[in-house]
């Protein structure tokens, strides 16, 4: 049988698992909030990572409730937590593309407990290759309850600069080939100056993703990226884990 039938029954069986990545403040190194990401716990072929499991989602045409399904996950876990978090969620671009999805999304935020200020929407540039008026359309409406939205993934793939003005962003997550090499290479650090600048000459926060040594986090803060989010300290984890962190640097 094929993984696009079984994710039918994958729901339902509680096999979709939503873990939650910490990010951390540069200026106070404390843990500030987390972006949550999804997996598949299969049965036989073990963990199912987010992207191919939403490849799956979209052959079996079933986008639209998995993500409606692990963002109502994400937030009936995250409104145990202290108020001063926030939960970033990753939207696709055909979810976006759909005029029925700001209305769905702000109605599963307005029954949960969380406040939509608290919350981040994280979008791809992908959007861009549909409908712009559509996408603007969407986020326009989506922060009109008082969200964030932050471009994800920037620097992994074509970076249109003219498209950043035009959406309504608050933030862009630099992906982590941006990060890799900035304490090896110099054009890599001036690359990721440069953009930082752009950021915030734009009034966006910068947040630095794939974070994985000390190098590399202290280059981060010192450029100005207001948070970030990598292995150095925090892989994804369940919600019970996150709130021992936090337990724990109490
Ligand atoms: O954690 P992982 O490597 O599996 O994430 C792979 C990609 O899948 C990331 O780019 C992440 O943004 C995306 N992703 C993770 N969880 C979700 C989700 O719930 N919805 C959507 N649309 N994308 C997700
Ligand atoms: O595309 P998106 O950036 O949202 O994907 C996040 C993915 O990156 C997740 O699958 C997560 O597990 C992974 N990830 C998070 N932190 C690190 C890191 O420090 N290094 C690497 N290589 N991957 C990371
Ligand atoms: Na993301
Ligand atoms: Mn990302």
């Amino acid at each position: 049988r094929s993984l696009e039938s079984e994710l039918v029954k994958a729901f339902g069986q509680g096999e979709i698992e939503v873990l939650f990545q910490p990010q951390f403040s540069s200026a106070s190194e404390e843990l500030i909030g987390a972006e949550a990401l999804a997996r598949w716990q299969h049965p036989t072929l073990g963990e199912i990572g987010a992207r191919d499991l939403f490849n799956i989602a979209e052959k079996a045409r079933l986008v639209a409730p998995l993500s409606r399904h692990v963002v109502a996950q994400a937030l009936e876990q995250a409104c145990h937590w202290p108020q001063h978090l926030t939960l970033s969620l990753n939207v696709t671009p055909e979810e976006i593309a759909d005029a029925e999805f700001a209305r769905e999304f702000a109605s599963l935020i307005g029954r949960s407990s969380m406040s939509p200020k608290r919350l981040t929407m994280e979008i791809t540039e992908d959007v861009l290759l549909g409908d712009l008026d559509t996408a603007a359309e969407a986020l326009a409406a989506l922060k009109k309850t008082g969200m964030r939205v932050a471009l994800d993934d920037f620097g992994a793939g074509f970076c249109n600069f003219h498209y950043l003005k035009l959406l309504p962003l608050d933030a862009l997550k630099l992906d982590r080939v941006m990060v890799q090499g900035i304490c090896e290479d110099e054009r890599d650090l001036a690359v990721l100056r440069a953009i930082v600048t752009m950021a915030h000459a734009l009034g966006l926060d910068v947040v630095a993703e794939g974070v994985e040594t000390d190098g590399q986090r202290d280059v981060i803060v010192s450029e100005g990226c207001a948070y970030w989010q990598g292995f150095l300290r925090a892989a994804p984890m369940r919600s019970n884990a996150l709130l021992q962190m936090l337990g724990d640097a109490a």
